[in-house]
């Protein structure tokens, strides 16, 4: 018995340990309690809110179970003490419907009001729309006219409202160093208000279970100063360079030409008679024209373990099901000389 309880202390010890080692740890980029802007802070606040009152509550419970269990101990005959015996007590029944009735309201208070002050966005905020695929999300800004995907990069210090639908399941954007959970729901609109108080990147996953890859479904915020925004955004409306003839680049341009790269994907070139087609809009994939400007690719789970932009380029087009099962980039069974050309030229497109 006496083992077992022993037993039963250090694995609780060890899991409470567990738990506060992930509080602040840099190696959790998904972790809740590094909150990074007003709106996760407000979250947070709420979470310690009620964790004290809970922690109190547990406390002084306890407290009185152990002083009782002392106090009214077996003992010998002559000095035990009976405790007084009651059949209802209309004070104590009232106290104890009143306490628990006030600590609700301390905690319904701020609930209610953070409830709705997190859903819907400030009427002058700038707007992104978001829609989530299986398995990747894609990024369109309305005012600035840019198409990106996985990646989202908003000004620092500045609400971004998104809004959110999916093109397929249910999806839900999640990136908890700025917000709670919020889901994609096909053929509807909701609303994320995103903010981040200093640059930074901030780290999202898919938060809802959406088929083969969800595991695979993840997001990168970077917020930047309004100056690197606004640059951002210049960048991102240039067109793609089209390559020179007899480059390694331009090879590539060939490839993704002949290839039927386009059925699914855009380029912008300055040219209007060259790929601006998407013949399917069953089979979109993501906006390619600013490619090489993203530091992470497929669902934000490229490059992995320390290898090259290029090395998981290289691995991705050799075999997309192969690094994100059920892929709707099919294996397109390209040859070695095929994928060298398409990385020097998709590699160029900042
Ligand atoms: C049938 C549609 C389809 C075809 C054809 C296709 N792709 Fe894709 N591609 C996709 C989809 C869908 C994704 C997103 C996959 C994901 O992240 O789960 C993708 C992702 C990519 C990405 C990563 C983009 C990013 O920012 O996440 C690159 C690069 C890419 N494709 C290049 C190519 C090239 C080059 C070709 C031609 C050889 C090609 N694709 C053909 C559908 C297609
Ligand atoms: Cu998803």
């Amino acid at each position: 018995m006496l083992r077992l309880i022993r037993g039963a202390t250090v694995a609780a010890m060890a899991l409470l340990l567990g738990a506060c080692q992930l509080i602040g740890n840099e190696d959790a980029p998904l972790t809740t309690f590094r909150p990074a802007g007003p709106n996760a802070e407000r979250i947070d606040d709420l979470f310690w809110l009620v964790f004290w009152i809970a922690t109190a509550i547990f406390v002084l419970v306890m407290g009185a179970l152990v002083l009782i269990l002392f106090v009214f101990r077996d003992r010998k005959k002559e000095d035990a003490r009976e405790p007084k015996q009651l059949h209802g007590s209309p004070k104590l029944e009232v106290l104890w419907t009143v306490i628990p009735a006030l600590i609700l309201a301390v905690i319904a208070v701020p609930t209610v009001s953070s409830v709705f002050e997190l859903t819907g966005c400030e009427d002058d905020s700038m707007r992104v729309e978001l829609t989530g695929h299986q398995w990747w999300f894609e990024f369109h800004y309305p005012d600035q006219g840019v198409d990106t995907a996985n990646v989202l990069v908003i000004p620092a210090g500045e609400e971004v409202c998104l809004e959110m639908t999916s093109d397929d399941v249910l999806h839900n954007f999640w990136v908890p160093a700025l917000h709670g959970k919020r889901y994609l729901v096909p053929g509807q609109t909701t609303l994320l208000r995103l903010e981040a108080s200093q640059p930074g990147e901030f780290w999202g996953h898919c938060a809802e279970f959406c088929g083969l890859s969800h595991s695979l479904m993840r997001t990168r915020v970077q917020a930047v100063s309004r100056a690197e925004f606004d640059e951002w955004v210049a960048a991102q409306l240039a067109p793609a360079n089209l390559p020179a003839d007899g480059t390694p680049e331009f090879d590539g341009y060939q490839v993704f030409l002949n290839k039927g790269c386009t059925q699914c994907h855009t380029i912008r070139f300055d040219d209007e008679a060259s790929s601006n087609i998407v013949l399917s809009e069953l089979f979109n994939g993501p906006d390619l024209t600013h490619f090489a400007s993203r530091n992470v690719f497929a669902g934000a789970v490229l490059p992995e373990g320390g290898e090259t932009h290029e090395q998981a380029l290289a691995r991705w087009l050799a075999d997309p099901p192969n690094v994100k099962p059920g892929s709707f980039m099919p294996n397109l069974a390209l040859t070695a000389q095929e994928i060298e050309d398409l990385i020097a030229f998709l590699e160029s497109n900042t």
